[in-house]
């Protein structure tokens, strides 16, 4: 008898902090369209939603807690998609700014980086002249000072006010190799209960590159350390989006697309939306023959408490 097909969990992250409006005009920043687009990759087989807040007026990052209530409740009333929160703010903000939306709002999911490291987007200042608000430059530039703060203490705090207050499960952010070892560490101090969701990241500037030796690297790394304590996905930037998402899923894995992580459908070709980024990944997926899981399915595979318990 043929082995049932094992459930792929896509993620769609919707804006993020890396992009900014002059880069695509389908990057959404105001509350209705990140809704939208929020719902429709969820209608196209995205079972979890990573969301950053922008400001309405200009797109510009915002941790403010007002911002994130002007869609959380239309995306929820809408979707069964679990809602998975960002803690990696934008380029000044403090720990406690960075996860104050999530603890108000107490989702079944937020993002916690596993490590301190450069975190930059200053190339990307080169590629644009005109600029639709006159914040961009200048945050793209000033990314080459910036360093991501993620420290044990940094990470034991957003353990203890969001893990054990709020029963909120992590996407453990993974840049690189030595984030898997500061996990494992974490996790032997018991700030973490298996299975742990990682997210291992390629192809940001100041983190591991996306090349699938990499891939492999990481993931062999993972199994070594947590065996089979562990769920993963895979998030490759720009252009490796899509093949090491393919990559992924091929080796066992999940899967994360979105506009946060890439503005392309294409070599060269801007996409239209996050939803048609899911719709691209799920015909990939199931031509491959893996079946994409529902959120119940999701909530089911990441041990989650439930969309009746968010605070939204
Ligand atoms: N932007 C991604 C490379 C976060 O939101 O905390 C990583 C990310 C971080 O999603
Ligand atoms: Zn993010």
């Amino acid at each position: 008898m043929p082995k049932p097909s094992r459930k792929v969990i896509i993620t769609s992250a919707i804006t993020g902090a890396i992009h900014t409006p002059t880069m695509s005009d389908a990057l959404p920043y105001k509350p209705e369209d990140i809704a939208r687009q929020a719902i429709e990759a969820a209608e196209a087989g995205a079972a979890v939603l990573h969301l950053h807040a922008r400001h309405p007026l200009n797109g510009s990052v915002s941790i403010d807690p007002e911002h994130f209530m002007a869609f959380l409740p239309e995306i929820k009333a809408s979707t069964d998609a679990v809602i998975n929160l960002s803690t990696g703010g934008s380029l000044k903000n403090s720990i406690a700014e960075r996860i104050a939306p999530a603890e108000r709002f107490s989702p079944e999911m937020c993002s916690l980086n596993m490590g301190s490291m450069n975190f930059s987007m200053h190339p990307l200042a080169d590629r644009y002249t005109d600029w639709k608000f006159d914040w961009e430059e200048a945050y793209l530039r000033d990314s080459d000072t910036y360093i991501f703060r993620n420290t044990f203490r940094d990470i034991a705090t957003i353990a203890q006010n969001l893990g054990t207050q709020h029963n909120v499960k992590f996407e453990h952010e993974c840049y690189d190799v030595g984030h898997l070892y500061n996990l494992k560490f974490c996790m032997d101090s018991g700030l973490f209960k298996a299975p742990v969701f990682i997210q291992f990241i390629f192809g940001i500037l100041g983190g591991i590159g996306p090349e699938i030796d990499n891939l492999v690297f990481m993931k062999r790394t993972a199994d070594r350390l947590f065996g089979d304590q562990y769920r993963w996905s895979v998030l490759g930037a720009g252009g490796a989006q899509m093949s090491l998402a393919t990559a992924a899923a091929a080796m066992g894995g999940n899967v994360r697309v979105g506009l946060e992580d890439s503005l392309l459908i294409s070599r060269g070709k801007l996409a239209e939306s996050n939803a048609q980024q899911v719709r691209k990944v799920r015909k990939l997926l199931e031509e491959l023959g893996h079946e994409i899981a529902t959120p119940a399915e999701a909530r089911e595979m990441l041990a989650l408490k439930g969309a009746s318990a968010v605070n939204f």
